[in-house]
């Protein structure tokens, strides 16, 4: 079978498994990427998150013998929930970031890219194929724009004409050289929607981030987040949408395709104060299937502090006091001594006074003596 026939396959095929969009790309080496990942790496704009070996990411014959090309896949994820919350009054929530909705993307693309596979490996048996998703070597954006997917746009996300930029991105080298598709062109004009919008100034300008003050990042960190980009948070659990949510090319853009993608209300907008005292069981129970679950309880249960401390949840002081005074973690002492310094009161204020008397920990009470002089001033 010629490859342009193959190809044809492929596409139609693919419709029938759930993948969304799908472009081709030669497997030639990414080298405008290659000059960019050593600026961000200069900079220090890098995230950590992303693979070290730079050559790894733009050079695809490192990763397999003689590879051909690249085919690159889209899965569309809803932006809006069907259902909502049933909340009671003052019960404050926190959220998860749209694409950490439904089940881990990175099992449902595995899952497409695994029945790809199977069907090239069918019709043409000693066909070679390496698929991955986000945990990859190579940068999926990067691949997208080339295989035409979608453009790059001043909020770095790829942008796809149909589903706008909530798009799940994967990809497959193959051994087969497939005729490559033509990149769509970049349609962000003069727009700069997303660069106002980013709360924390993180994207330095059109399609540069710097990954260490994007809120994406901060929230899957594990440390003490610094103080004032705490208040940016506002009550994210996991991620950010701020820089896809303004952005004019996903208006009206909400696509139910897959089952798995559908969140469930209570766990991806889910209260507050109970994460505080999950033991390690019931947050897997409850998150472990969220892609967002990915770095364990710490984050989340810090996210939720700080949220706790954006709304100066006056219900939440006698929690954060349990936290401050008996959790073995420093960051969870910590951050909740601030939170209660940012929600104030006179039972906030004698806790705080008594941990400061108690406590050990440099970094928590650095902490705690921050949170009395904000107590005094609430
Ligand atoms: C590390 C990482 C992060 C880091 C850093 C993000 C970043 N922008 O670099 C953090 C934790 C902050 C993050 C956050 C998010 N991420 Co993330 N992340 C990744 C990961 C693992 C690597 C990204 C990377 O290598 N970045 C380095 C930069 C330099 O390269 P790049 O963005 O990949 O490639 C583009 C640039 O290099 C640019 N470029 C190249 N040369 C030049 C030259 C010039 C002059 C310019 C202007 C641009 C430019 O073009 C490339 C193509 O767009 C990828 C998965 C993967 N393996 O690729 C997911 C991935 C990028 N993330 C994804 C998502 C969904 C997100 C979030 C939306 C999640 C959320 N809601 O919080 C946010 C979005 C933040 C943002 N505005 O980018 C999706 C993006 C889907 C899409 N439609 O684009 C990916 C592809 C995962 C996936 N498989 O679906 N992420
Ligand atoms: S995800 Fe949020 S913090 Fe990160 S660049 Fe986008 S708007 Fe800014
Ligand atoms: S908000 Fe405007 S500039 Fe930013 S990605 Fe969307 S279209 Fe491009």
């Amino acid at each position: 079978m010629d490859a342009a026939q193959l190809k044809q396959e492929i596409i139609e095929y693919s419709k029938t498994i759930g993948i969304d969009k799908i472009g081709f790309t030669t497997a030639s080496t990414f080298d405008e990427l290659r000059n960019r990942l050593i600026r961000q790496q200069e900079l220090n704009y890098q995230s950590g998150f992303e693979e070290k070996d730079i050559e790894k990411r733009v050079n695809p014959s490192l990763l397999m013998d003689t590879p051909r090309s690249i085919i690159a896949v889209a899965l569309a994820y809803p932006s809006k929930m069907n259902e909502r919350v049933t909340s009671k009054k003052g019960e404050r929530r926190g959220i998860f970031c749209r694409a950490s909705w439904g089940e881990d993307y990175h099992l449902i693309l595995r899952d497409r890219l695994k029945k790809l596979e199977a069907f090239i490996l069918e019709k043409v048996p000693d066909a070679r194929c390496k698929s991955m998703v986000d945990t990859g070597e190579l940068s999926d954006r990067a691949v997208a724009e080339r295989a035409g997917i979608g453009w790059s746009g001043k909020n770095c996300s790829i942008i796809t004409p149909e589903f706008g930029s909530y798009v799940y991105l994967g990809e497959m080298i193959t051994s087969i050289p497939f005729e490559p598709d033509q990149p769509i062109e970049d349609q962000c004009g003069s727009c700069n929607k997303c660069i106002e919008a980013c709360p924390t100034g993180a994207l330095v300008q059109g399609g540069q981030i710097n990954a260490q003050k994007c809120i994406g990042f901060l929230t899957q960190t594990k440390d003490f987040i610094e103080e004032p980009l705490r208040a940016k948070i506002g009550n994210r659990i996991y991620g950010c949408d701020s820089c896809q949510t303004s952005c004019p090319e996903n208006k009206g853009k909400n696509f139910h395709f897959h089952e798995e993608m559908e969140p469930d209300p209570e766990i991806v907008k889910p209260l507050l104060k109970p994460i505080l005292q999950l033991s390690n069981r019931e947050f897997k129970e409850k998150f472990g299937q969220l892609a967002g679950s990915w770095r364990g309880k710490k984050p989340i249960q810090r996210n939720a502090i700080i949220a706790l401390a954006h709304f100066k949840d006056e219900t939440a002081v006698g929690e954060l006091i349990e936290v401050m005074t008996k959790d073995t973690r420093p960051v969870m002492r910590g951050t909740a001594a601030w939170a209660l310094g940012k929600i104030g009161g006179e039972t906030a204020k004698l806790a705080l006074e008594k941990a400061l008397e108690k406590e050990t920990d440099e970094e928590v009470l650095t902490e705690i003596s921050h949170g009395l002089k904000e107590v005094n001033l609430v």
